[in-house]
This record gives C-alpha cells, structure tokens and sequence, in this order.
C-alpha cells in the first residue's frame, strides 16, 4: 500500500465538517428499538453482549458452549451450536402463529405481482430442498444460483440453507464467463437460474448464458430452471438429463422436509466481492454469527416494527440482498418487498408508485439510485404519496451531502430519518451506523460504530489518528458476521485484510473523524489522487461537483501527468434539462476551485450521459482510469451495462483540457 493519509488539510476540513445536524426527533426517540444502553451494554462487555443477543434471538437446535474462539485471524462463534438457518428464518414463525404474514410483496417489472407468506415460504422452501435432495445435493455440497429477482431467488437460497449447502449467487446481469469462473471456483453440482427476467421493459433470457458457462464447468450435474418468461424466452433449450423444469421438479415434491441442524461455524455461502479490484475474492460466511449480527442490525438500525413494510431495493445478488432483504429480515419475520425490475421502468417513478401502493415504511437503497433520481427532478416524487416512509438507509459509497440532503427532502419529507450504512461484502453485517432516535446524523456521515464494533482510524504505522484527522479505516475486534476467509486461500485472507496493520482489520477505505468522533467515510485508499504531492480522495471531488446544480453524478480519476504527477479527470452527468458547454465546463471547475481549492480543480472534463458501474451502482474507476489514459480496458466482468464504456469511449476525445 503506497498510499499514505493526508494529513488534515482545511480546504477540505470545509467540505466534510457539514455543519448541518439532524438529531432525532423526541417523537421517533420514544418509539425506537434502540436506546443509547445498547452501546453502554457493548462496550462493558462485548462477548456477553453478543452471547446475549444469540441466545435471546436464535433458536438453537442445540446450545452453544463458547461465545468466541479467537485465534487472530480466524474467528469461531458460539462453539459447540447447533441451528439451522431457514428454520430460523422461516418455520419458527409459522409455528409461533405468523404463517398468514406477509414475507415478500413481490413486484415483476411488467406489473404483475405475487404475495408470499410465511406458510408459502415454508411450503415452498421445503418442496425445493426435497428437489435439491432428488437431484442429488447434501450437506456440504455447494450449490450456483443465477437468477433474476423473483421469488424463487429467495427460496433456492433458504433450500440450501435447509440442508446446509452452501449457495454462491451470481448477478443475473454477470456474463456466461464471469459465472463459469464462480461456477468453478466453488465447484458447483447444480445451478439453479430461470429462463429469464424482464429488464428495462424487455424479456432478457439467461439460460443462454448458463449453457455457455456450462461447457467449461466439469463439477456441474444438473441445471435447475425456473420459467419466468415462457414464449418469450426462444432460446431457452433443456438439455436431456441435465436440464430440469423448477415446476417439473418442485411442485410434486412433498411439503415436508426436515431442517439439518448444522454447527455454528457451518459454511452459509459464498460471494465475490464487487468488481472493484482486478482480481475479485470468494468470501466465507457462516451460520450462527451471520443470523445473529444481521438480525440485531436489522432491527436495530431500521428500527423494524412488526407492522412494517420494509424494502430494500439491492440485488439479492449482491451481499445487501442476501443480509438485508433474505437473511436479516426474514429471521425478524419481516414483512419486505420485492422488485425484479429497473427504476425508470415504465418511468422514474416506478418506486415511488410501489411505495405508494404498498404503503412502504422503509427504504434501503444505494446513492447512485439517488443521484439517479435527483437527475430526474422533484416533480416524479412529488407526484406519490410518499408518507409511509419513516426510516430511509443508504448503503454502498459515501453519500454525497447533497443527495442525503436531497433524499431526506423529497423521499423522507423532512422528518424520516436517514441511516447511511457503511460495511462490506467481508463484514457481513452493517458495522457503522446511526441508530435512529438515538444518533444525531450530519448529512454524509455514516457516523458511529455499532454497539460492540471496536473501528478505529489509523496513519500508515497504525497509530490511532486523533480526532480531526484522516487515514485507514480498521477494525479491532472481531465480530459474529465476520468473513471467516477467502475460499481455499486463507494465505491470501491473511495477507488482503490482517497485514497491513498487524492485529488489524484492514478495510481498504480511507475515513476521517470530525472533533465530535463522527467517522466520514472516503472511499477506497487506491481511488485516492496525487496532484502535486497533495492526496485528495475521489469523493471530496465528485460531492463538490454533484454539489453544483447543474451536475447530477459525477467521477473521478487520477490520469497520469508529467508535471504534477497525477491530474484530476473529471467525468460529470448532468440533470434534465442542463447542456454541456464550454461554460457550464469553466463554471464546474470554478466551482471545485471554491469549494474545496484551486489543487482539486479538474483539468480534463468530460461530460457523459452515463458511468461504468457495477450491479450495486459502486462505479468502476478502475475502467474510468483505463479510459482516461486510452488505455486498453481491463476486467469488464462485474460491470451491469457493458455498453456504457463503448459510449463513453467514444466521447472522451471530446474531454476539455484547461
Ligand atoms: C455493502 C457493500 C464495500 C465497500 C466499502 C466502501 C463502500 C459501502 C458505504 C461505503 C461509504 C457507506 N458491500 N461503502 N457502504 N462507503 N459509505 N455507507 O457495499 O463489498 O459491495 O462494498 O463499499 O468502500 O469498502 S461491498
């Protein structure tokens, strides 16, 4: 890591010490799941606080007798358990009298819908695992899962779990190379996808893809298929004896069958971190401290009531979609909704029309989303009844001041507050945080650790950093969602996340604390610039040109420079209605020049009407720096639109030059 933190530069001190602060209001305090205790609680005592919350929010096949095995880097929790995951998650509910309960409102892009409840779940999720068996799986075995968002997603996820194979879900929008590779690496028996989804008003097939994958995947056995398109999907052919019909198969099989009890620190899943470094990683996540660390986070930070209608708007496919839309929420018996398709679909008010038809109470989503729909203006949210909204989260990159701001305004109305959630595909769990009715929040800043979360902020010899100033990100203990390593590589484990900073977990994030402690965070240490000796993060930059109200998203690289080393290049999304110009260029830059100082002015400037990013909206600076540079692309894999570097491409002849 050549990268050192900046030491504390007042220009941008400016920037992030947003005066603004919300604190709760006395009314939401009242009400909320979280008290200030649940801190005190933690902190006194971190192990009994976590065997605490297991034992009060697991039902245990039987009992763990350790709450922690420690042995720096490998993390074992509540040794000596025994549980199984879609039990909790599922039939507990049933049997407490909650089966008639809704678990998902699901939404198809097209506009047709499908309720699940509870006892659907149960009797679903039952049949395919008695499929999975049929088709050979057991225990141990691991299982592919490339699916578009319906609701067999969901309960091919919650069938694994109930025999304890673990799963891998691959994006839908992944190509037939990427899933081959993840295929491979896990060596999957059965893959479980569907014929394919709708997407942007258009079926989009997936099989096709899965038979590409296939011809390079020995491990493979069997494919399980979902039909979701029909007649729309032509190229959907079943090869004999591999191919099954999900309702061929499935619907005659029996509602019963019996969860495998399976030990605390049995393999869940497996996901590869998003495409941001080269060479993605296979994270381990196990059982019992997952269920445990995002069921409390869950409740606790989305102050989740029995009676609300909770949607987290992420791709199950990403590890959002598997902690906070299946694992988190259903084992707080959760009432969420489902959406397969894009957000301007038929238009960019798709989600506030299903927030208004179902009465949505909570709203989780990712800043690209925001941004996306500040581009679009006030008018389409103003158009719904958005009042069933009471808490809103954030989740995937630093928010930019301006869009939380624009979010609490137009989505929350005012008066709902914002949680802006930082963890990671590796921490399993949301691990800093407001707790709403508790934390007063500053518009972009994720604020505190969670109770029991130990982060620190430390300089390159990992010396704790005082409060003002900037570094590393780390963590200093472990904690129940935790990865337990990268996936036949724990040499690897060891060396990504645990040297850098001996006894430390390294986050790869760059964050600052405010002299109140709040933590800021800035993004990935490598997306930081060196202009002149002088190191400025991504995102001080893009949130002073978002900052402006001609720019609706923005981007930044470093581009290589024979005098200053690195120069900013600046690629800027306008909103509706602005043209790029000559002197809309002049003005952003002045504007960064205000904002932040005349170092962080752009000296290339391009406007786009689009960014490379991956499915969870994280944009792709690495392909932006190839760009920048003319350089040949590197790993397209993880990006969700491939055409949008192709476009991009073309203009960036045309980037302005100061
Ligand atoms: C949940 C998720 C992890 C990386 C992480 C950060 C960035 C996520 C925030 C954030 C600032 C946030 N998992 N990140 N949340 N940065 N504020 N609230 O995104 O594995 O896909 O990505 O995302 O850089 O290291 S992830």
């Amino acid at each position: 890591m050549s990268i050192e933190p900046s030491p504390p530069k007042p220009e941008i001190e400016a920037l992030l010490a947003e005066n603004r602060t919300f604190p709760p209001s006395a009314a939401f305090a009242a009400q909320a799941n979280a008290k200030k205790d649940l801190y005190d609680e933690a902190e006194k005592d971190f192990e009994a606080f976590w065997a605490r919350v297991a034992r009060e929010r697991v039902d245990w096949a039987e009992p763990f007798t350790t709450t922690l095995e420690w042995d720096l880097p490998f993390a074992k929790w509540f040794g000596g358990g025994k549980l199984n995951m879609s039990y909790n998650c599922v039939d507990r509910h049933v049997e407490r009298g909650l089966g008639s309960k809704v678990a998902y409102h699901w939404i198809g892009e097209p506009g047709d819908t499908r309720t699940i409840t509870y006892a659907d779940l149960h009797r679903e999720v039952q049949k395919a695992a008695n499929a999975l068996t049929e088709l050979g799986i057991r225990t141990g075995d691991r299982v592919a899962i490339y699916m578009p968002m319906i609701p067999e997603l969901p309960i091919a996820m919650l069938a694994c779990a109930r025999l304890g194979a673990p799963h891998t879900v691959v994006f839908g929008g992944f190509s037939a190379e990427a899933l081959a590779g993840r295929i491979n690496d896990a060596e999957a028996k059965l893959v479980i996808t569907a014929d394919g989804g709708w997407r942007k008003g258009k079926p989009a097939e997936l099989k096709p893809a899965v038979d590409t994958a296939l011809a390079e995947t020995p491990s493979v056995r069997h494919v399980l298929v979902v039909r979701r398109l029909g007649d729309r999907a032509p190229a959907c052919v079943m090869a004999e004896g591999r191919d099954v019909w999900w309702h061929d198969i499935v619907e005659r099989q029996a509602p019963e069958c019996p969860p495998v009890p399976v030990d605390s620190e049995h393999m869940l899943y497996l996901l590869y971190t998003s495409g941001t470094t080269a060479k993605p990683k296979v994270i381990i996540h196990t059982t019992a401290g997952y269920l445990v660390g995002t069921s409390l986070t869950h409740e606790m930070i989305f102050d989740v009531k029995p009676d609300d209608v909770y949607w987290c708007a992420a791709d199950v496919g990403w590890v959002t979609g598997h902690s906070y839309i299946v694992y988190g929420p259903l084992a707080n018996a959760t009432t969420g909704v489902m959406y397969e398709g894009t957000p301007d679909t038929p238009g960019w008010d798709r989600w506030w029309q299903i927030v208004e038809d179902f009465k949505v109470t909570i709203l989780y989503c990712a800043p690209t989303a925001i941004r996306a729909f500040m581009k679009q203006g006030e008018a389409l949210p103003a158009k719904h009844d958005l009042s069933s909204l009471r808490v809103l989260g954030s989740v995937g990159e630093p928010i930019n001041p301006e869009a939380w701001l624009w979010y609490h305004e137009n989505i929350g109305r005012g008066n709902a507050p914002i949680v802006d959630t930082w963890w990671q595909t590796e921490t399993g769990m949301i691990l800093i945080t407001p707790l709403p009715g508790v934390t007063a929040t500053k518009p972009g800043s994720a604020t505190f650790p969670f109770p029991g979360i130990a982060a620190d902020v430390v300089d390159g010899d990992g010396a704790s950093v005082p409060l003002g100033g900037g570094g590393y990100l780390v963590l200093n203990r472990p904690w129940p969602a935790m990865l337990r390593g990268i996936y036949g590589d724990p040499a690897r484990y060891r060396e990504t996340y645990w040297s850098r900073f001996p006894g430390m977990y390294f986050a790869g994030d760059g964050a600052k604390r405010d002299a109140e402690g709040y933590y800021w965070l800035l993004g990935r240490v490598d997306d930081v610039m060196n202009v002149s000796g002088h190191r400025i993060s991504t995102i001080e930059v893009e949130s002073a040109l978002v900052d402006h109200k001609a720019v609706a998203e923005a981007a930044v690289v470093g581009k290589n420079d024979p005098l200053t080393g690195q120069a900013i290049f600046a690629f800027a999304i306008l909103r509706a209605g602005r043209e790029p110009s000559e002197q809309l260029g002049r003005e952003l830059r002045e504007h960064v020049a205000q904002v932040i100082g005349p170092i962080a002015r752009p000296k290339f400037l391009l406007f786009t009407p689009d960014l490379p990013k991956t499915r969870s909206g994280k944009i792709m600076r690495r392909l932006l720096r190839d760009i920048a540079e003319g350089r040949t692309l590197g790993d397209t894999t993880t990006l969700a639109d491939a055409s949008v570097v192709e476009a991009i491409r073309e203009h960036s002849g045309s980037a302005e030059e100061e």
